[in-house]
């Protein structure tokens, strides 16, 4: 009786710690960093979502602004591309990199050190928000 009452109490527990998203997020990192520099952050969000989904704007409260950016290279040189939207087809799964695609936070406003976190925000084209949280380490 005991044991069924304690179980449901951590059922609804964990039902609220992990509110249903469209994304889930497979893993979230981000580049030690000094204030002022340029910081790094690479998620990878599997679309759990019921259809295509299109993220429009990054946000932390730690840069001026975050943009997405894909590398591309051309021959020798690595440029980098800002990405208005990142699209995530239904059951797919978005792989930021080194190298590839990326969020880049301008102007830290503090310094990231290793295992510091990062909430990044995530909005949606429907308006939907979430928010992945970013663990500073090592690549
Ligand atoms: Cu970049």
């Amino acid at each position: 009786m005991l044991g069924g009452a304690i179980l449901a109490a951590l059922a609804v527990a964990c039902a609220r710690a992990k509110p249903a998203g469209p994304v889930q997020v497979l893993d979230a990192w981000a580049r030690p960093a000094d204030s002022g520099a340029t910081g790094g952050v690479y998620l990878v969000l599997k679309n759990t979502d019921t259809a295509t989904l299109h993220i429009t704007s990054f946000e932390t409260p730690i840069s001026t602004s975050t943009e997405a950016h894909e590398t591309m290279l051309h021959g020798d040189m690595a440029t980098m591309d800002i990405r208005p939207e990142l699209v995530i087809a239904k059951g797919a799964t978005l792989t930021m990199m080194p190298g590839g695609t990326h969020l880049m936070l301008m102007h830290l406003t503090r310094r990231l050190r290793r295992r510091d976190t990062v909430p990044v925000t995530l909005r949606f084209a429907d308006g939907r928000v979430f928010v992945a949280t970013a663990h500073v380490r090592t690549p």
